[in-house]
C-alpha cells in the first residue's frame, strides 16, 4: 500500500520500525559478531536492543547514521517471507535472543523481514523502499535487560528519534535540548541542591544545605495546612519486625519491594516500606469511640523500596522515600467527605507550588493477580465505586488504569509530567478496607457495639523528593520566592563595604528571609552574574550611598533593576510577596469549601 494513503501514525510506525531494521543493519556490518535483541518503534523514534563485544560510546553514534544513510540513499526494498520454526532456528543458529523469540513463537511458521544484507524475524509492517525513510537522528545509548528482566543479560539499545520532516524533527530536538536544560539531575548539581555517592548507593541522594531548606520549607508548609485540618503528627522509626508486615500483607504482596530481614538477637527486623502499620497500631493504642473520628494521623515518614537499579534516576525516584504521609481512620459514612477535604489539600497545594499540568487517575488491582493483590472481590469493588462517586461528586474528569492499585486497594492518583513527558504519580487518596481487618482494628458506635474503621492512605505534596525533581524542572532552578532556598544576595561594591553588607544581611535574617553576602573579592558584575546562574530572586547592591542611607540596591534575578531603597522597605516588600504567594486564589474546580 502506498505510504501517502496511510494514517500519520501508520506511515510513522513503518518509517520507524524500517529505521530500527537500517540501523540493525549498519551495527552489523560494524560488529559482524553482534546478536540481536529486538528494535521496535516507539513513540517519537525507534531503538534496537544489541549484545556487542565492546560499550558503545556517543561517539559511536555519528559512524552508524553515516552507515544508515548510506543504506537509506541505495533505494533497497523490504522483502516479507516465512518459513518454518525448524528452519528459523536453523537460520538464527548462533542468535540466542532470536532463538528464544523464536521458540517463543505459537504458530507453525514465522514472519521475516529482509533489506540489504539484514534478515530479521519480524511480523512488519515496514515501509516498501528504504527511501521512504525520512529525517532521523541517533540520540543515545543506554543499557537494557534482554526482556526488561534484571536477572537476564544487560544489552545496549541505541535510541533514535524520527519524524515525516526535517522541520518536525529540529523542533523536537530542540525541545529536547530545552528540557535537557531543565533535567533536574542536571540543575541539582549545578544548583547544589543534592548530591550522590557511589559509596553511598543508586536511589539515595543526599540533600545538600539548599536541598535541605526547599525540603524543610515543603514540610513546615504542609504542617501548617495539616495542623488546620485536624491533623494530628506522629514520629514513628524507620524499623519494624518481619511479624508486623506478616500481619498487614506486605509480606506477602509487597515482598519484592522490600529489603530482606536483618536478623539482630532473636529478632528479624525489616526498613519499613510503608508507613501505614506503624499508624494503625498508633490508632490502636486506645480504644475509640464514633464521637473521634475521623482520626487523622499524619506523618513525614521514611520509607524504604527496593527500587530495580534500571528506574532510579536523580531525585525523582529514589529508594529512601521521604513522603507527606496520613492514614485516616474513619467510618464508612465519612469517606467521602474526607476525600473531599484531601482533595482541597491538593488543590490548595498546587496552587501554592505553582503547579498546574496534572491529571486524575483512577488506579484498578488486577484481581486475578493474586501475588500483587490481596484476594477480596467485594472489597475491590466497593472501593472502586467509592472513589468513582467521590469524584464524580466532586465533578472531577478521570481515566482508569489497570493493575496500578495498591496490594491493599484502589487508589486516585494525581499524576504530572516531568520535562521530557513522562509520567509520574505525585498525590494519591487510597481507599483501604484491608488493613483494618488484619489488625482488627474497632470504635464502638454509637451503639456501644464494636464497628470496624476504614482507612484512606493518602501523601498531599507526595515524597518531598519527587515534588523537588519537579519543582526544580517546572522553575528550571529558579524557584519562587518563598521556595528559594537563598531569597536575597547581597552584594558590597568594594571590600569597605563588606561591614554594612553583614549588616544588611543580619537584618534580613532576623526578619526570617534567607539571606547571604558575597564578599568574595570578584567584580561586582561579576557577583551579579553568579548570583542570576545560581537563580537567587533579588541582588541586593551596597556601596558608600546605600551604607550612608542604610539603603539597598535592589536587582532581580530577571535583570530588573529597582532601584535604592530602605532595607526595611526592602523587608516589607519581601513579607508581603511571600505572604501572597503562600496564599493564592484558588485556581482549581470548586470542591465546596
Ligand atoms: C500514601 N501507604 C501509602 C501512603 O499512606 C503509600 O505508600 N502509597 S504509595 O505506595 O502509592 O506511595 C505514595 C507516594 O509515594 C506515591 O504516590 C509517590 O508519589 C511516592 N513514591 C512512591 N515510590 C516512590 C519512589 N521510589 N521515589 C519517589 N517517590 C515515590
Ligand atoms: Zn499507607
Amino acid at each position: 500500500m502506498a505510504l501517502d494513503q496511510l494514517s500519520k501514525d501508520d506511515r510513522l510506525y513503518r518509517m520507524r520500525h524500517s529505521a530500527a531494521h537500517i540501523m540493525a543493519e549498519a551495527v552489523l556490518e560494524m560488529f559482524p559478531e553482534a546478536k540481536f535483541a529486538i528494535g521496535p518503534p516507539i513513540d517519537n523514534g525507534f531503538y534496537y536492543d544489541f549484545e556487542l563485544a565492546r560499550p558503545l560510546t556517543p561517539e559511536d553514534l555519528p559512524d552508524i547514521e553515516a552507515r544508515m544513510r548510506k543504506r537509506i540513499a541505495s533505494d533497497i526494498g523490504f522483502e516479507h517471507s516465512t518459513m518454518t520454526k525448524a528452519e528459523a532456528l536453523q537460520q538464527f543458529a548462533g542468535q540466542p535472543f532470536k532463538i528464544e523469540l523464536i521458540e517463543g513463537i505459537a504458530d507453525e511458521d514465522v514472519s521475516l523481514y529482509k533489506q540489504g544484507t539484514f534478515l530479521d524475524l519480524c511480523e512488519g509492517p515496514h515501509v516498501e523502499r528504504t527511501t521512504e525513510v525520512p529525517p532521523f537522528k541517533l540520540t543515545s545509548v543506554a543499557g537494557a535487560y534482554w526482556r526488561g528482566d534484571e536477572k537476564r543479560p544487560m544489552l545496549q539499545r541505541i535510541y533514535g528519534v524520527m519524524f515525516e520532516t526535517q522541520a518536525e524533527l529540529d523542533d523536537y530536538l530542540e525541545r529536547m535540548e530545552e528540557a535537557a536544560k531543565r533535567d533536574h539531575r542536571k540543575l541539582g548539581r549545578e544548583l547544589e541542591i543534592y548530591m550522590t555517592s557511589d559509596l553511598v548507593g543508586s536511589g539515595l541522594p543526599l540533600l545538600l544545605p539548599k536541598g535541605a531548606t526547599i525540603r524543610r520549607l515543603l514540610e513546615e508548609y504542609m504542617l501548617t495546612q495539616e495542623r488546620e485540618s485536624g491533623y494530628q503528627h506522629v514520629y514513628t522509626p524507620d524499623l519494624g519486625k518481619v511479624e508486623l508486615y506478616k500481619t498487614s500483607g506486605h509480606w506477602e504482596h509487597y515482598q519484592d519491594s522490600m529489603y530482606p530481614p536483618m536478623q539482630l538477637e532473636h529478632e528479624e527486623l525489616v526498613l519499613t516500606p510503608m508507613n501505614c502499620p506503624h499508624h494503625v497500631l498508633i490508632y490502636q493504642n486506645k480504644q475509640h469511640s464514633y464521637r473521634e473520628l475521623p482520626i487523622r494521623i499524619a506523618e513525614f515518614g521514611t520509607m524504604y523500596r527496593y527500587e530495580k537499579s534500571g528506574v532510579v534516576g536523580g531525585l525523582s525516584r529514589v529508594r529512601a522515600i521521604n513522603l507527606n504521609d496520613a492514614h485516616i481512620f474513619c467510618t464508612a459514612d465519612q469517606i467521602k467527605s474526607e476525600f473531599a477535604g484531601v482533595m482541597r489539600l491538593v488543590e490548595r497545594a498546587y496552587a501554592t507550588l505553582g503547579i498546574t499540568d496534572y491529571s486524575y487517575r483512577l488506579s484498578l488491582g488486577d484481581r486475578s493477580n493474586t501475588e500483587k493483590y490481596v484476594q477480596n472481590d467485594a472489597m475491590w469493588d466497593l472501593g472502586e465505586r467509592v472513589l468513582r462517586e467521590a469524584m464524580q461528586e466532586l465533578n472531577l474528569p478521570f481515566y482508569e488504569a489497570p493493575n496500578e492499585a495498591a496490594f491493599y486497594g484502589p487508589k486516585l492518583d494525581i499524576q504530572v509530567r516531568d520535562v521530557l513527558g513522562r509520567e509520574e504519580t505525585m498525590s494519591t487518596i487510597q481507599v483501604d478496607f484491608h488493613l483494618p481487618n488484619q489488625f482488627d482494628l474497632a470504635y464502638i458506635g454509637e451503639d456501644g457495639e464494636k464497628h470496624r474503621p476504614v482507612i484512606l492512605h493518602r501523601g498531599v505534596i507526595g515524597a518531598t523528593e519527587r515534588m523537588m525533581a519537579y519543582l526544580i524542572e517546572l522553575y528550571a532552578g529558579a524557584f519562587p520566592t518563598w521556595l528559594a532556598p537563598v531569597q536575597a544576595m547581597v552584594i558590597p561594591i568594594a571590600d569597605r563595604h563588606a561591614d554594612y553588607a553583614h549588616e544588611v544581611m543580619a537584618n534580613l535574617r532576623a526578619a526570617g528571609l534567607r539571606a547571604e553576602v558575597d564578599a568574595r573579592s570578584e567584580r561586582m558584575n561579576s557577583k551579579i552574574r553568579d548570583a542570576q546562574l545560581q537563580k537567587i530572586p533579588y541582588m541586593l547592591v551596597v556601596g558608600d550611598r546605600e551604607a550612608e542611607a542604610q539603603a539597598v540596591a535592589v536587582r532581580t534575578r530577571a535583570g530588573e533593576d529597582l532601584k535604592s531603597m530602605p532595607v526595611f522597605q526592602f523587608i516589607d516588600r519581601l513579607k508581603d510577596e511571600i505572604a501572597t504567594a503562600m496564599e493564592p486564589e484558588e485556581a482549581g474546580p470548586d470542591l465546596g469549601h
